[in-house]
């Protein structure tokens, strides 16, 4: 018999490619799907017809139990959160709702309908937020510098709690930041390499940014669906910090994305102040050694290879929309 996931968050960048590796994998793949009057199932096109989506939200408890009930799994992955940083100060009420409570009602779902169940929680660097130890390991305490910051800690402490309180086979991956061509539009990565394509191609003249001293830890988005799906293969549950182990700055990627297009950064990207942050998280670089020993994780992309990737993929996409 097939092994049955639920994903949530199925149409979003890493649900996409937890989907691809599950059903490679030969598992039956469950993808929870909120109600929308436009269908957005962009980044799941391509395997749509070997997926069951399902209607549900994270915002409604009773949509969960029916999804668990009806469509029994043996593992869940929870990726459905409010995950854009910026916006979490103009909607902070929502962003708790989602990406906090929206985890207490997924756990509490899996515990009335099967505690058997293996759970993923999607937990992030950004509970490391203002660093207090360089690099970030499992046992650095957090500092959560938004309000999506603050959701992921409630998020990644009541999974320890569930797991506490009730047995459940329970983990908490804190990835640091992710990217790939499906990469969202507003997030930095992509926003750099898609305007470099643009002004390459002639459309644009100029890119506006806010934080160019900012560093992240950035690795290739498939490469970490892999670290989600060993950790349900464990026999006991556990929390794992899943990074590259490298820092680098906005500056740097500007200077990457814009080189692979033949282009000088400095006279195209222009900072604007809307873009800054309220409160910003200055640096962050995990240690990854527990997911390498424990997991046998490793990434295979690096951050050239990544932002190559995606300028070719942005320029090859607008090229073909232009045709
Ligand atoms: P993403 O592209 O923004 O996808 C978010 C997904 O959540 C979308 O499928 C979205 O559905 C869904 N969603 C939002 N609100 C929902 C609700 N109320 N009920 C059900 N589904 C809802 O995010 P991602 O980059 O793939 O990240 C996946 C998870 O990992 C998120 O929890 C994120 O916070 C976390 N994370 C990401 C990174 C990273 O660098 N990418 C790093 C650490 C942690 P719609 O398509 O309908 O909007
Ligand atoms: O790409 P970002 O918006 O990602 P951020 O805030 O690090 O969050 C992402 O990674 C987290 C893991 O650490 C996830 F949990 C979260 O869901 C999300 O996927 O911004 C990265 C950095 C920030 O310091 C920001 O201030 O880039 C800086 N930045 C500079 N100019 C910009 C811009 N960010 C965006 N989005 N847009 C800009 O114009």
């Amino acid at each position: 018999m097939a092994k049955r996931a639920l994903i949530t968050g199925v149409t979003g960048q890493d649900g996409s490619y937890l989907a691809e590796l599950l059903l490679d994998q030969g598992y039956e793949v469950v993808g929870m799907v909120r109600r929308s009057s436009t269908v957005n199932f962009e980044r799941i096109a391509h395997i749509q017809d070997r997926l069951t989506l399902v209607a549900g939200d994270l915002l409604d408890e009773v949509s969960l139990i029916a999804v668990l009930r009806d469509h029994p799994p043996s593992e869940v992955y929870n990726l459905a959160a409010q995950s854009f940083v910026q916006t979490s100060w103009s909607q902070p009420v929502l962003t708790g709702e989602t990406t906090a409570l929206g985890v207490t009602r997924l756990l509490d779902a899996i515990r009335t309908v099967d505690p058997e169940i293996r759970y993923y929680q999607a937990s992030s660097s950004e509970m490391f937020g203002k660093v207090l130890e360089v690099p970030q390991r499992e046992t650095t305490p957090f500092y959560p510098r938004s309000p999506y910051g603050v959701a992921k800690v409630y998020g990644h402490w009541i999974t320890v709690n569930y797991r506490e309180s009730y047995g459940l086979h329970a983990s908490s991956g804190m990835l640091f930041n992710h990217e790939s061509p499906r990469r969202g539009l507003e997030f930095v990565t992509r926003k750099v390499t898609h305007g470099a394509a643009r002004i390459a191609l002639g459309l644009d003249d100029e890119l506006r940014l806010g934080n160019l001293d900012a560093q992240r830890d950035w690795g290739y988005a498939a490469d970490y669906v892999r670290a989600m799906w060993l950790m349900l293969q464990q026999d006991t549950p556990d929390d794992y910090v899943v990074a590259t182990g490298e820092t680098h700055s906005v500056r740097e990627l500007c200077q990457l994305a814009f080189d692979a297009v033949g282009l000088d950064w400095e006279k195209h990207v222009v900072v604007d102040e809307r873009f800054l942050r309220p409160a910003e998280v200055d640096l962050l670089v995990g240690d990854p050694t527990k997911a390498r020993q424990t997991l046998g994780w490793c990434r295979e992309v690096d951050f050239p290879g990544l932002v190559t990737t995606m300028v070719e993929a942005d320029t090859a996409m607008i090229r073909g929309q232009l045709r």
